[in-house]
């Protein structure tokens, strides 16, 4: 029915999301930035509770940005261009070690931007896949190729077997609800050059502020 369909979660939505990022003068909007990892955790939520451990932590990365957003500081929060130079003009941020701001905005979106090269790296892959293509392995090249190398081993021992545990490609693609595989692959022709851009502006700015490996 109608109302069920308009229900049912999807993923070109999610993805779209990420559209809505960028401003005319190509700065990145917090906001819809929170909101594409909103949509993507809800993703991965249905997809089982093995990933629950995978979720909780950007959960709990997405609702410190919020707070700042929604602090008495949410107007410097705007974007992550103004983000950055509001935390650094005003020494909130640790830079070489943890201190007195170990949750400042900074760091935070950092693990998120690298999620997001990961993202940006599985989707590629499952835009090009066949139908024989695995998810488990998509996922974990991806992963080693970009999160990975942030984690200690613990945490890749964790995350290489809740990959084990991805469903199939067909049901996969049955559960981002886009409709027939040709479709999926349109629509992930479609968005990942926006991915790809936020994530490049966002590389660029921390890159250029010296902030790519705030601990
Ligand atoms: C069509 C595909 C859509 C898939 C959507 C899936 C969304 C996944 C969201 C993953 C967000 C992960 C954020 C991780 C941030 C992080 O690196 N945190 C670590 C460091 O934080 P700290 O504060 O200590 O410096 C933290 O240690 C993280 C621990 C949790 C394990 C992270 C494993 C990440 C695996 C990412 C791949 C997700 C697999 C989804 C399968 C579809």
């Amino acid at each position: 029915s109608v109302a069920s369909d308009d229900q049912k979660f999807c993923l070109t939505e999610v993805l779209d999301t990420f559209k809505l990022c960028l401003s005319e003068n190509k700065e990145v909007y917090l906001e819809h930035y929170v909101a594409g990892w909103r949509g993507l955790v809800k993703f991965l939520n249905s997809l089982g509770s093995v990933f629950g451990f995978i979720s909780k932590d950007a959960v709990n990365k997405i609702q410190v940005l919020v707070n700042y957003l929604n602090g008495e500081n949410g107007s410097q929060y705007v974007t992550v261009q103004s983000m950055v130079k509001y935390e650094l003009d005003n020494e909130l941020v640790d830079l070489t070690k943890r201190g007195s701001h170990p949750e400042s905005g900074c760091r935070t979106l950092l693990r998120l931007h690298r999620a997001l090269r990961w993202l940006e790296l599985f989707l590629e892959r499952l835009r090009t896949s066949t139908e024989d293509s695995k998810t488990s392995v998509m996922c974990a090249e991806s992963y080693n190729e970009s999160l990975a190398l942030y984690h200690p081993w613990v945490v890749r021992k964790a995350a290489g077997m809740a990959f084990c545990v991805l469903p199939g490609r067909p049901a996969f693609f049955e559960v981002m609800n886009v409709g027939p595989p040709e479709q999926v692959v349109a629509m992930l022709g479609e968005a990942l050059p926006l991915i790809s851009e936020v994530y490049q502006i966002t590389e660029e700015l921390y890159a250029q502020h010296l902030l790519l490996d705030l601990p």
